[in-house]
């Protein structure tokens, strides 16, 4: 349904969580988000304090039930078995997460399947087998991970853009409105954020924000 066409449109602002990344309720942290111009997001539930089994599974069914109302698309982070449970519009993993090639055959027609990476190497190895689109990162220091990788910043998406001129792109680790321009600039469809939303004293408002300063124009 949402495959492809206007892909790198809708992920300009991508917004990734998870409850235990939330300041507030994460139904409305989400809802407010979408108002703030969110256009694309991830159920990332994961790490210490995330929620396993049942309420998982029912804040993932309540979560998409707000994105389906809003037309944005409902990505899974990880899980299969919960991305055909809640016939997700897609499922990211990343590149520990198991065989690539297995996971995307297993997915339906209609779902996206975006993978993460860190270098031009494992772009090429996404984009070989046909990943709708791919997560670029650490764009800059966080601690929302742990285990980032070594912090190369947005030159790595000039280098991927190099390689591959049109796979859809986002930057992702770090990114904030005060350097998400410096993202799209080097070649990024968009930014993908977790805590400068989720943790927002005022979410709508530090989600405008972030539109406002990654704009192209
Ligand atoms: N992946 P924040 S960095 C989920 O480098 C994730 O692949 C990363 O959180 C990668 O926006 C990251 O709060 C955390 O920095 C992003």
């Amino acid at each position: 349904m949402i495959k492809q066409n206007n892909l790198k449109q809708q992920l300009s602002l991508y917004l990734v969580m998870g409850s235990q990344n939330c300041k507030y309720d994460p139904v409305e942290t989400l809802e407010k988000a979408i108002q703030g111009g969110v256009t694309f997001f991830q159920f990332r539930e994961k790490g210490e304090g995330s929620k396993t089994g049942e309420e998982k599974i029912e804040l993932g069914l309540q979560l998409k039930e707000v994105c389906y109302r809003h037309g944005v698309p409902f990505i899974v982070n990880d899980d299969l078995g919960l991305a055909i449970e809640l016939d997700a519009d897609g499922l990211h993993i990343g590149q520990e997460d198991g065989d690539m090639k297995k996971i995307k055959d297993s997915l339906k027609s209609h779902q996206l399947f975006g993978v993460s990476t860190h270098n031009v190497e494992e772009a090429l190895e996404a984009h070989r087998i046909g990943v709708d689109y791919i997560g670029v990162g650490p764009m800059f220091n966080t601690t929302t991970k742990d285990d980032i990788e070594e912090v190369r910043g947005p030159v790595v998406i000039k280098e991927i853009r190099e390689q591959l001129p049109d796979i859809p792109v986002v930057g992702i680790g770090g990114i904030k409105h005060d350097n998400a321009s410096q993202v799209i600039e080097a070649g990024a469809d968009g930014v993908a954020v977790i805590s400068d939303i989720t943790k927002a004293e005022s979410v709508d408002e530090s989600t405008k924000r972030i539109v406002e300063k990654s704009n192209r124009s």
